[in-house]
């Protein structure tokens, strides 16, 4: 799972990416404008995975991860001018997308369009988006009227379902509305997967401000599917992130009134935004937690550990999360209190579900 950080020039996308993943590349006020690209892997926070960590004393523990990419580059007039190759891979190659948008006042960074502005900001590159997308599906279409023309039509059907679809998604982009709105079925999803469509993708807006407690986001009306919003202090938070000692942080929260870091949040909403739940895994070699897309089944499950496992599945011993906490952290007292269930292949798995394959190759 891979998200990528965008956001108009200064705007903070490396400040938030550094906040995010401990790194510290450079932020600096004038470096707008240049394809730059760095990516870093994060582990998801998960109270669980600490908790069987501390119970099975396991000689690894291996949390689920997340990958940000920071993508700076983009601004107004990318759609018209066309992308570079490798930006447009980047773009298309992530599963959402973290837009970072200013709204620090500050003096000392220049603004692209002078004033702070977030909801402009926000539209400039969502109309970027919606133009690219645009051209994408209208080069789509009068590929699809070429081969209707020349008489190239291997599959009558298939291609004037494929127009449809093409024309549906046409309109829905004039009417200047991200694809991620329209109604679309899982078949249709998938048919689209090659296109890279940039507003089909989730997002997670994050409104980079310097003030406590201001929420840029309150009455602002930006009513999206697959789409969240979150406020934090960027610049306080990446210097947080430079801490190594807990209570150095402890102190830098107190001063700055900060309940908690934002970053964990943001790594949790980057997880809801993409549809994902952990489930975990236990012993004394390893605790684990591992990612699984919402609605996949035990033998899903199973695949993603070991392509063996579904392979040669048999069973899955299933432990609820909080059934271990009740039964005080005990695999036996579960299992004594008939807690321990046994689901076969299309058990639908839960966030927080414990897991054990039962399998043979
Ligand atoms: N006051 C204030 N300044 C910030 C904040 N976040 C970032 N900055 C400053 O804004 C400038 C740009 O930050 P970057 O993180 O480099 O912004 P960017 O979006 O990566 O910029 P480009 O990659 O050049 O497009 C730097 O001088 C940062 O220190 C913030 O929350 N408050
Ligand atoms: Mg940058």
């Amino acid at each position: 799972m891979r998200l990528g950080i965008i956001g108009l020039p200064n705007s903070g996308k490396t400040t938030v990416f550094n906040a995010l993943t401990g790194s510290s590349y450079p932020t600096e006020p004038f470096s707008s404008g240049q394809l730059e690209i760095h990516t870093a892997v994060v582990n998801v926070p998960d109270a669980r995975v600490d908790k069987l960590s501390e119970v099975f004393k396991p000689k690894k523990t291996t949390y689920a991860t997340v990958q940000y990419t920071d993508i700076g580059g983009l601004d107004k007039g990318i759609g018209e001018g066309g992308l570079s190759g490798p930006m447009r891979n980047e773009l298309q190659q992530v599963d959402g997308f973290v837009h970072v948008v200013r709204a620090f006042a500050d003096d000392a960074v220049p603004h692209p369009y002078d004033a702070v502005d977030p909801r402009r900001d926000l539209e400039i590159i969502d109309n970027e988006f919606l133009l690219l997308d645009l051209i994408a599906v209208e080069n789509r279409l009068a590929r699809l009227e070429e081969e209707r023309k020349k008489g190239k039509i291997d599959n009558k059907q298939q291609h004037a379902a494929e127009t449809a679809l093409m024309e549906r998604l046409h309109a829905h982009l004039s009417d200047e509305r991200p694809l991620r709105d329209l109604d679309l079925t899982p078949a249709e999803l998938k048919s689209l997967r090659g296109y890279g469509l940039l507003t089909l993708k989730p997002v997670l807006v994050v409104f980079n401000t310097d003030e406590a407690g201001e929420d840029p986001a309150a009455g602002l009306d930006y009513d999206h599917r697959k789409t969240l919003m979150l406020s934090l202090r960027g610049r306080l938070e990446a210097e947080i992130a430079q801490l190594d000692n807990p209570e150095d942080v402890a102190l830098f929260l107190e001063e700055y009134a900060i309940a908690e870091p934002s970053r964990d949040r943001v790594i949790h909403l980057s997880y809801e935004l993409l549809d994902i739940i952990s489930f975990l895994t236990y012993g004394e070699d390893e605790v684990r937690a591992w990612p699984l897309r919402k609605g996949g089944t035990a033998v899903d499950a199973a695949g993603t550990i070991h392509s063996d496992l579904a392979r040669g599945f048999i069973r899955a011993e299933v432990i609820a999360f909080e059934d271990f906490i009740a039964a005080g952290a005990s695999v036996a007292e579960v299992k004594a209190r008939g807690k321990m269930r046994l689901e076969g292949r299309d058990y639908i798995v839960r966030d927080g579900d414990m897991i054990v394959v039962r399998f043979a190759i």
